[in-house]
């Protein structure tokens, strides 16, 4: 299942801290260990030894049901049928479909690029001084300087309301649909791959979920994400991959908040060796995947067969195809081991029940430097089908280019 990585130990032997953050790193594991000799005996009398698998035995069994009515036999071609629902509810992932020809998509990579050089026109939702930290670091790619882009250009916007997309997640997701983030995943030759990881509720670093459904809906439907290729996605260049199902068991996830709401008892428990490597992958790396691969490695330390039965499904893709999966379901995606850039672009999309970033001001971007803050005050939710009956969150009807 795990072919392709670079352990997380190869990663900082290639990667150095600079000497202040290693101060701060021998810092921060000396303390810890002093905590744990006079304040873990404390805190094991009084709450017992800590575990991040407490509380886990509800996130086995998620089951989602699918909101939407509208069916291909009665409303048009790209609307799914009865069976086709069932069959999504089981799996968590659509079979592949066409959104763009190829020209389309190989066009689109190339007005994104250009989008890229002209560093989006000044507006990088991230702030600038998280595009500085990124810059320094040489990350200012378009992954992270793309994020939420279609609220600015028209053209982006425009791929995320085309029909294939649009009703295929209406018979999901119900008439009224909202784009609450859009990105790039661009994956250059020699990027490693991406390690197994879940989103539901897209909480990630910040405090609390980005996305509270105001209705029941299983926690494998509150988002549904739709990856078009912009380029042929292979094994060879880095497809994405995704265990079938375990979009119904979030424990993978689950464990992470965990770990990130008690993260001192959990590193008390820890060695010195683990408790430099968890400190300085989680505050010193970019973005969320090698935190990712963290939690994996701790995940299957502590449930060894976590999802063992479960099927690797390869997802390559010709330029201008597109899948759309509950990102609750673990993926990730295979190192690039091409000289080509494999290119994505990818909208997530949700209901308009679901409050959307609710009673946050700003969230976190992990650069290299450390956690930076990033005003919010710049995005807002893309209406892409339907309309908004419950005014929760900050819409926009059309790009501001247009
Ligand atoms: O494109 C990739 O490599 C990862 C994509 C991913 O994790 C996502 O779409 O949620
Ligand atoms: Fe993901």
């Amino acid at each position: 299942m795990l072919n392709g990585f670079i352990s997380l130990d190869e990663y900082w032997s290639k990667n150095k801290l600079s000497v202040s953050q290693w101060i701060q790193v021998k810092l921060v594991v000396a303390i810890i260990l002093l905590l744990k000799l006079v304040y873990r005996p404390i805190y094991r009398l009084k709450n017992g030894k800590y575990s991040p698998l407490q509380g886990l035995d509800a996130d086995t069994n998620l089951e989602i049901q699918s909101r939407g009515s509208k069916r291909q036999e009665k409303d048009g071609e790209e609307y799914l049928s009865e069976s086709e629902v069932r069959d999504f509810e089981k799996k968590g992932i659509l079979p592949k479909f066409r959104v763009l020809s190829t020209e389309e998509a190989h066009e689109l990579a190339r007005y994104s690029y250009e989008l890229h050089d002209r560093e989006f026109d000044g507006q990088v939702v991230l702030g600038k001084d998280v595009v500085d930290a990124l810059k320094e670091s040489g990350q200012d790619n378009i992954n992270y300087m793309g994020m939420f882009q279609s609220l600015h250009y028209q053209k982006l916007w425009d791929v995320l309301t085309r029909p294939q997309i649009t009703q295929r997640l209406k018979s999901l997701l119900g008439d009224d649909l909202l784009c609450w983030r859009s990105q790039f995943f661009e994956k250059n030759p020699k990027d490693a791959g991406t390690f197994w990881h879940q989103a539901g509720t897209f909480r990630v670093s910040s405090e609390k979920p980005k996305l509270e459904p105001t209705e029941p809906m299983g926690e494998g439907i509150v988002q549904l994400t739709c990856w078009i290729a912009l380029k042929d996605a292979t094994i060879e260049n880095g497809c994405l991959r995704l265990l079938e199902g375990t979009h119904t068991d979030g424990r993978l996830e689950k464990i992470a908040y965990n770990i990130i709401d008690n993260t001192l008892p959990f590193l008390m428990e820890q060695s010195s060796k683990n408790i430099e490597l968890l400190f300085k992958t989680m505050k010193f790396t970019s973005g969320s995947f090698l935190k990712a691969q963290l939690i994996y490695d701790i995940a299957m330390e502590l449930i060894p067969d976590l999802f063992k039965d479960a099927k690797v499904t390869d997802l390559e893709l010709k330029a201008g195809e597109a899948i759309i999966f509950s990102s609750l379901n673990v993926h990730g995606s295979y190192p690039n081991v091409t000289d080509d850039t494999r290119l994505a672009f990818a909208g997530r999309f949700t209901s308009n029940n679901v409050k959307v970033y609710n009673g946050f001001t700003y969230d976190w971007f992990q650069t290299p430097k450390g956690p930076m803050k990033f005003d919010l005050d710049k995005i807002a939710c893309m209406q892409v089908a339907g309309e908004d009956k419950f005014g929760f969150n900050t819409i926009r009807s059309k790009a501001t280019d247009s």
